[in-house]
């Protein structure tokens, strides 16, 4: 079935796509393990890829997963449920790259990444995928924080129809949901040309206050341990990494992305999406063409949507990200700078006081961090091959450039005269703080971006 499938797809969309592939991501992705009588029905074809030989002898690998303990009937919600509807469509799309090209973009909802679902612990979630008639393929949903059974969720919506399920988010932490393809095949190309974005799940008796130690001198001159207590509010952003593989027409490379070839890297769809534009140039240097950064690329006005933008924090405060890594390479989670305070994943404690934390692929984390003196920072995948294609994001904390004094203002963060990115603040949670204010930025279709500018009153 699959290879019947693959073969209209060719023809539908002069895709790469290989069996192999298929075989590779079903047998990798789902981790299955086989026995003599899962062995049967649907192979997944012959191969010449040498490390699938050994599974092809043997007849290939069918997938036989167990009924999911999420899955819910969409008709039989229990009373007393909360329950979150997550409408997507699919929409194929030529989005901005770096150096003012365009790539064949597959997105949700007409923005990379998807729009980002923010629930509690224990709410049911309701999500409808639409593929138009107009789409070239047809598109699936894998949310992971779903831990569905293939047959009830990630089966794909064919062109011109819809499909929802229903689940219980029964574990906190942030998961990434994903097209699953076409019934998987083509699942690579569909996620790494966009198609993935972030589920959060807040703990149901939220998030926990964050205890940083320092030092001080106490009274008799003794160096001694400082505990300083923050509050969980903490003000959010959602931080997701991703690959992009690409030959020269801007289409999907898959033969780059079996020999980790990276394009671009893009932190929620952009490379270098969160650096100074020409605005902070004009604010800081009284130049727009004075450079604070070394690079630039996406600074001037003309970009619309696509006009890079800042991350702004006060000096102090409680800042919570939440991370994805979406795609296929580690990220190396570090802040030039800075050492990570706490990390959680889920409910659960993974670490506090660490230079970086590894993230790998389809792996999320919730990243507590204060900001102790006004500065730029830098995050960034410390793999130099991913800063140098665009894994870099800058975080401005108080007011280091001194505007206050220049403005005659009192500030706490330049948030409150520029805003945060919107696509970089989920929906709020129990224990969000505001951002003063918001600007637009982000991989977005024209329409998508003005659907959020009107969401937000931009
Ligand atoms: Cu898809």
């Amino acid at each position: 079935m699959i290879t019947e499938v693959s073969q209209s797809m060719n023809k539908r969309y002069s895709m790469l796509f290989s069996v192999t592939a298929v075989a590779v991501l079903a047998a990798t992705l789902f981790g299955s393990t086989y026995t003599n009588s899962q062995v049967v029905g649907s192979t997944l074809a012959a191969s010449t890829h040498d490390n699938m030989s050994q599974t092809n002898d043997i007849g290939g690998l069918k997938l036989v997963m167990p009924q999911a303990y999420a899955a819910v009937d969409c008709d039989n919600i229990e009373p007393g449920r909360n329950v979150v509807s997550f409408d997507l469509y699919a929409r194929s799309v030529d989005l901005p790259v770096l150096g003012g090209k365009t790539y064949k973009a597959q997105t949700f909802s007409g923005q990379v990444p998807g729009p980002t679902l923010r629930v509690t612990q224990g709410d049911v979630v309701k999500m409808t995928l639409t593929v138009p008639a107009d789409e070239m393929t047809p598109h699936g949903n894998d949310m992971h924080a779903a831990q569905m059974h293939p047959g009830s969720g990630m089966d794909a919506a064919q062109i011109g129809t819809s499909k929802t399920y229903c689940y219980v988010a029964q574990v906190p932490g942030t998961f990434k949901y994903h097209c699953s393809g076409v019934n998987i095949a083509a699942m690579d190309q569909h996620v790494l040309s966009g198609m993935y974005g972030m589920t959060i799940v807040d703990p149901i008796k939220g998030y926990k206050p964050l205890i940083v130690e320092k030092t001080k001198l106490n009274d008799n001159g003794d160096v001694v341990i400082d505990k300083q207590r923050y509050s969980a509010d903490a003000l959010e952003f959602q931080l997701q990494y991703a690959q992009l593989y690409l030959n020269d027409e801007g289409g999907y490379d898959q033969a780059k992305m079996f020999r980790h070839e990276t394009t671009y890297t893009v932190v929620n769809g952009m490379s270098f999406g969160y650096v100074p534009n020409a605005g902070h140039n004009k604010l800081i240097k009284g130049d727009e063409n004075k450079n604070i950064f070394v690079v630039q690329p996406w600074n001037s006005p003309d970009l619309k949507q696509y006009q890079s933008q800042l991350l702004f924090v006060e000096t102090g405060q409680h800042v919570r990200f939440f991370i994805e890594n979406q795609a296929n390479e580690p990220v190396f989670w570090h802040v030039v700078g800075e050492i990570i305070d706490r990390v959680y994943q889920g409910s659960v404690l993974q670490s506090k006081g660490t230079e970086t934390y590894l993230i790998g692929g389809s792996q999320g984390a919730i990243v507590d961090m204060v900001f102790d003196d006004p500065g730029a920072y830098a995050a960034v995948n410390h793999d130099y091959a991913a800063i140098f294609t665009g894994a870099a994001t800058i975080i401005v904390a108080g007011d280091p450039f001194g505007l206050n004094e220049q403005l005659g203002t009192d500030a706490k963060s330049y948030a409150e005269l520029l805003g945060n990115p919107s696509d970089a603040v989920p929906p709020t949670g129990k224990n969000s703080i505001a951002h003063p204010k918001l600007n637009l930025h982000g991989l977005y279709t024209d329409e998508r971006a003005d659907e959020i500018k009107s969401e937000l009153g931009l």
